[in-house]
């Protein structure tokens, strides 16, 4: 007890509400006011991803093109968890495999890029709704300042609080492009909104309807019937891999963008790393067998990120589940494939002078 009166001094109490502030004030439903709304002084990845700057004061974000945020957020997962473990593995495979530039397109994301690391939001690992309020609160703080989220999962819940915190700063609707082999439009999934549930809930935000959600991927042997009898009361639209198949990758990037862009002003990538076949993404809690393969993925991330986005979350790496890191590198190079296309099609920083096109 006596040791406790020197080790927590006034030296140590001010560095504390330091931290308070540069992590920023936490939602309002959360009850201790010493939990700031980003994690600061713990951290839990030892690397920013792509080995971009980590900014401790989240008050600095501010003219930056990309912001990483990590949500590690698991308790939305109806089965297998472990993804509150995937913001830490994709900024190691970021910074450890990935190289920012990419000579197929034309770009070094690193020259074209402002961007920063703003750590993990602190997430309330066993209350749903708390760490909604946290994460919608987090992205619109970056959605506010016209930095484009790349949103670390965390299971598929945080989709939900994901468009929450982005609506208000669109001026009219969002379009949704989601990737998955599961169609997670269900109200509940054990009586809660759980990874199941996000798309229900964030197309019942006025600006994010319906007809402009656009799911690609979905089936197999998973999945309610719920799920799939929401998506067509609600006019949504399910692109199956058998789609992919029939009318290839092209026609469908064509398609998924004419649907989400349909009278919207910004369009969400929503991106569960489930949609690609197991054999490829073991680290995911709810595998799919005849998913789609790393190559028809990253095509179609380029192609939708070539007309822009809003920004993007990327779902459902569970380390825990991988082998050899290689669900964690996918997803890693995923958010690369996004940003180098929105880069090399003038959508986002600053063009390289004589771009590739290759879409
Ligand atoms: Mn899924």
């Amino acid at each position: 007890m006596e040791a406790q009166e020197y080790l927590e001094g006034p030296e140590e109490r001010d560095r504390q509400e330091e931290l308070l502030e540069f992590g920023l004030e936490a939602a309002e439903s959360i009850r201790d006011r010493k939990i700031s709304l980003f994690a600061r002084g713990r951290r839990t990845s030892t690397d920013a991803f792509l080995s971009t700057d980590f900014l401790e004061d989240v008050r600095d974000l501010d003219s930056q093109h990309v912001a990483f945020l990590g949500a590690p957020f698991d308790g939305g997962a109806t089965y297998r968890p472990g993804t509150r473990f995937g913001p830490a593995a994709l900024r190691k495979m970021s910074s450890e495999v990935g190289s920012p530039y990419n000579p197929g397109m034309g770009v070094n994301l690193k020259s074209s890029l402002d961007m920063v690391d703003l750590g993990d939001i602190r997430v309330i690992p066993s209350n749903l709704e708390k760490s909604f309020d946290q994460i919608a609160k987090a992205v619109s703080y970056v959605a506010e300042r016209e930095v484009f989220p790349v949103v670390l999962g965390g299971d598929h819940a945080i989709g939900y609080p994901d468009v929450r915190g982005l609506s208000p700063y669109i001026d009219g609707n969002i379009g949704i492009i989601h990737l998955d082999r599961h169609s997670d439009i269900s109200e509940y999934s054990w009586d809660e909104r759980m990874h199941g549930s996000p798309f229900f809930h964030a197309t019942n935000i006025p600006n994010a309807p319906p007809t402009n959600l656009v799911q690609v991927g979905i089936g197999g042997w998973a999945g309610g019937r719920d799920g799939l009898r929401e998506t067509r009361d609600r006019n949504a639209t399910v692109i199956t891999v058998d789609d992919v198949d029939r009318y290839g990758v092209e026609r469908i990037i064509e398609y998924a963008l004419e649907i989400a862009w349909k009278n919207t002003d910004a369009v969400w990538l929503s991106f569960d790393i489930d949609v690609v076949d197991p054999a490829y993404a073991p680290g995911t809690g709810t595998p799919v067998a005849g998913g789609l393969t790393p190559r028809e993925i990253l095509r179609m991330l380029r192609g939708f990120a070539a007309e822009g986005l809003v920004g993007m979350e990327i779902v459902e790496v569970s380390p825990p589940y991988d082998h050899a890191d290689i669900t964690a590198l996918l997803g890693a190079h995923s958010i690369m494939e996004v940003l180098g296309s929105l880069v090399v099609n003038g959508k986002l920083g600053r063009q390289p002078e004589t771009p590739e096109k290759p879409y």
